[in-house]
């Protein structure tokens, strides 16, 4: 206990620490030491950013995949998963009606689809983009999965504030694994290519997929050498008709540590609380983790699956941003104003200048 307070108060005081520290504080399990790490990071949270927190929507327009991760539901060999792709104007309204619930950013998400991921310059993507970016003035995300060097910086131009691409581990092997005839190299370099061209940048791992301590600890330090601005970590749900359809599912406690850990080694992030794992019931124990950023938020009876619980919460309106706010109020929390996001991103995106 001493030597994990000792770690913890070298973070508070703004020191660097070891990566074997780091895997000391993620291995922590007895309730007191559990207890004083969990509230050392919410701590931190409210220090940098008050009792408030950011509203991401979530927009999964193409569920449609050429790639086959052994963890994911849309694999292309599973043919059983829900496939359907948004039109134009199903795109349009979905990001409207969020953008008026008030939420800070829209994240348009899609499987690495065929009809976009071809050798057109990603003319179609990038129309996507300019097409929600003209219609609202809600800062936007795109995860479209790995792209080519020369797609960047014209889907900065046509209107994305931020790129999200999880490496998932950062061990090379296990990636591999879970990512079979996927580029390690290449996946990483998204985050740095992002990064230089404007835009701003989110990595993640994933919890429960076979990564041992030292493999968590490794990735929090790779965040901080990536320099990215949202860093996430959700643990595994086992997908049916896939290859981890067996693997039992990790307790939601790792999720929650790593997250804390994440909040200490890196106090100004924004870190998501993903309604997309345990969905609502799984809000406050993840932001009193040390999270900031509630991501996933998904509008009822449109037609909308989310990634890792395709169902779960979302046509009952459970993932809507109403029922969201409602059980923000419960808790306590409030939701930061569209200007504090705005004026974030702008002191991120000038940072980005000035480093260039
Ligand atoms: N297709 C793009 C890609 O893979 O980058 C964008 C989709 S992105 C929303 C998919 C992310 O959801 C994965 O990178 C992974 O972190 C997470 N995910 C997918 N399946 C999951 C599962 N079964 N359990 C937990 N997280 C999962
Ligand atoms: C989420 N379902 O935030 C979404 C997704 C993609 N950028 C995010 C994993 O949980
Ligand atoms: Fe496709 Fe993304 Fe799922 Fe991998 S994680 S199969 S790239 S949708």
């Amino acid at each position: 206990m001493e030597h994990t307070e000792a770690i913890v108060q070298r973070l508070r005081d703004g020191r660097m620490v070891s990566q074997e520290e780091i895997e000391t504080l993620l291995s922590v399990r007895d309730p007191r030491s559990l207890d004083m790490l969990f509230s050392a990071a919410r701590d931190v949270k409210e220090r940098n950013f008050g009792n408030k927190v950011f509203f991401y929507g979530f927009v999964y327009f193409s569920t449609h995949c050429r790639n086959n991760c052994s963890f994911c539901f849309y694999r292309r060999s599973n043919t059983e998963s829900l496939r359907y792709r948004k039109t134009d104007e199903e795109i349009l309204s979905l990001s409207t009606s969020l953008a008026d619930s008030g939420v800070h950013l829209i994240d348009l998400t899609m499987g690495e689809d065929p009809i976009i991921h071809k050798d057109d310059h990603y003319r179609r993507l990038l129309d996507i983009v300019s097409m929600v970016d003209d219609a609202v003035d809600t800062p936007l995300m795109l995860s479209p999965g790995a792209l080519p060097h020369d797609v960047f910086a014209p889907l900065r131009d046509a209107g994305a504030d931020w790129f999200a691409c999880y490496q998932e581990t950062h061990n090379r092997d296990l990636f591999q694994r879970l990512r079979p005839e996927q580029d390690y190299e290449f996946r990483l370099s998204q985050k740095r290519w992002a990064r230089e061209s404007g835009l701003l940048a989110e990595e993640g791992i994933m919890v429960g997929v076979g990564e041992t301590m030292a493999d968590r600890a490794r990735s929090i330090m790779v965040m901080r050498d990536l320099g990215v601005d949202q860093i996430r970590a959700m643990t595994f749900v086992p997908q049916p008709n896939t290859p981890m359809a067996d693997r039992g599912p990790s307790p939601y406690l790792d999720e929650l540590i790593t997250i804390a850990v994440m909040r200490l080694v890196h106090p100004t992030k924004l870190i998501p609380a993903s309604l997309d794992v345990e969905g609502i019931a799984g809000l406050a124990p993840r932001l009193d983790a040390g999270a900031n950023v509630i991501t996933s938020i998904i509008p009822p009876l449109k037609g909308l699956a989310g990634v890792a619980q395709h169902e779960l919460d979302i046509d009952d309106g459970g993932r809507s941003m109403e029922n969201v706010e409602c059980v923000l109020d419960e808790l306590g929390v409030q939701k930061a104003s569209r200007s504090d996001y705005a004026a974030l991103l702008t002191q991120w995106k000038d940072r980005g200048i000035s480093e260039a």
